[in-house]
């Protein structure tokens, strides 16, 4: 008896995980064979997440630390550049990626329909990741330039996982967030040497961004620093490096002050080849003259880099950035430019300045721009699928209420004629 009481609980103690069930099991449930539950049974039952819930990745996509896993092909990446010591005003940038996957929670798989585009992003040909974070050095600019671009010559030199289908398609692409605007600089670095030649950009922005370094304020000029890599002069720079396409790129949503007492920033600009669509000429011509300036100038087959600023938004919708100026474009303008301009040939993009300490808390900002990925993707997954020959059904707005007009004034013809 007395070698029983004491081998009894070691062979209990052994037991117990693998075929006893705990006394705090729910008792309705039998616990699952050691074989375990198929896969697809766990997927059907966990796979999908609430808004509020799982990890924050953007839009839930599923996260590959695509630059340290090169075996595992996609074909648009969503990568966060959290950098910030390139601002002119207020820091925080770095902390734009973060929000931005945290705003983006409520687009999922499941409910990612873009009913202004006619299909689903998340759920069409591409292979679409969150790729993380690109680890950006804070101390030293210069570096953190070479890390930067050296991460997307990395990434941009892969093979995406639909390689030609659609034909166009031989290269990933990247989706950027910022991060400050300099990050502009390293991609078009690296879109510039994988696809041969410069690339157009659009650039939406209440900024320039074409400054010369020398057009700020320093007796220290001449001394040598890293201080030409800004954001607010990355595209000169790029325009000086050859890798902007002079004469096809496009500026939209400008309303900044100019330097001195002339036009000379226009004039600099002017050499480096951008057109300038200001904030206050969407009251002349509407969204759809935004749209049709856009266009006339791109056209549909030049390679474009479409690069967004959140503070081409008024400050009133989108307070959280580090340039805040006033008098803006709407939210609902921005999407209704970024919509009508979804037939571009798009080799990457970025959405950048977003910086949430001087979001409000609602978050307003980091949803604009989590909003402008989405529609970005949405224009470069809709542009494959055209080009793979699979049909896209489109609803106009206004469908609806024009349907109810109609009927409305067939009753009231109707009672006209009795
Ligand atoms: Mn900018």
């Amino acid at each position: 008896m007395l070698s029983f009481s004491t081998s009894l609980p070691l062979s209990l103690l052994l037991l117990l995980p693998f075929s006893w069930a705990s006394f705090y099991d729910n008792p309705e449930f039998d616990l699952p064979p050691e074989s375990g539950t198929p896969l697809d049974e766990l997927k059907a039952k966990w796979d999908t997440d609430w808004g509020f819930s799982g990890i924050s990745t953007f839009a839930h996509l599923r996260h590959v630390k695509c630059l340290t896993t090169p075996y595992e092909p996609f074909d648009i990446g969503i990568i966060g550049a959290p950098f910030d010591t390139a601002v002119s005003y207020r820091p925080g940038a770095r902390f734009g990626p973060r929000a931005i996957r945290a705003a983006s929670a409520r687009q999922t798989t499941f409910r990612g329909f873009n009913h202004r585009a006619g299909i689903n992003p998340y759920a069409s040909w591409p292979a679409v990741l969150d790729c993380g974070d690109i680890p950006i050095t804070p101390f030293d600019n210069a570096l953190a330039l070479h890390q930067m671009t050296s991460a997307y010559l990395e990434l941009l030199s892969r093979r995406p996982l639909s390689y030609t289908n659609p034909p166009s398609h031989k290269h990933p692409k990247l989706i950027t967030l910022g991060g400050d605007h300099s990050i502009a600089l390293p991609a078009l670095r690296a879109l510039e040497k994988t696809y041969g030649q410069p690339i157009a950009v659009l650039h939406f922005d209440a900024h320039l961004d074409t400054w010369h370094p020398g057009s700020y304020p320093s007796a220290w000029a001449n001394t040598p620093t890293q201080a030409d890599f800004t954001h607010g002069t990355m595209f000169w720079v790029a325009s000086e490096e050859g890798l902007i396409a002079n004469g096809s790129s496009v500026h939209a949503g400008l309303r900044t002050r100019l330097g001195g007492a002339d036009w000379g920033d226009y004039e600099n600009d002017e050499n480096q080849g951008f057109l300038r669509i200001e904030a206050d000429d969407i009251d002349a011509v509407g969204v759809s003259g935004i749209i049709d300036a856009i266009m006339d100038r791109m056209g549909t087959e030049r390679p474009v880099y479409l690069s967004v600023d959140i503070d081409v938004i008024d400050p009133g919708l989108a307070p959280g950035t580090g340039t805040p100026e006033p008098g803006g474009w709407t939210t609902r303008e921005l999407i209704g430019i970024l919509r009508g301009i979804e037939g571009l040939n798009l080799v990457g993009a970025d959405l950048v300045e977003v910086a949430p300490a001087y979001d409000g808390n609602g978050e307003g900002t980091a949803l604009a721009g989590a909003q402008v990925v989405y529609e970005i993707l949405t224009s470069m997954v809709k542009r494959g699928l055209k080009e793979r020959g699979e049909e896209v059904v489109l609803q106009k707005p206004g469908k609806h209420i024009a349907a109810a007009a109609a009927a409305k004034a067939k009753a009231k013809t109707a009672r006209d004629e009795l």
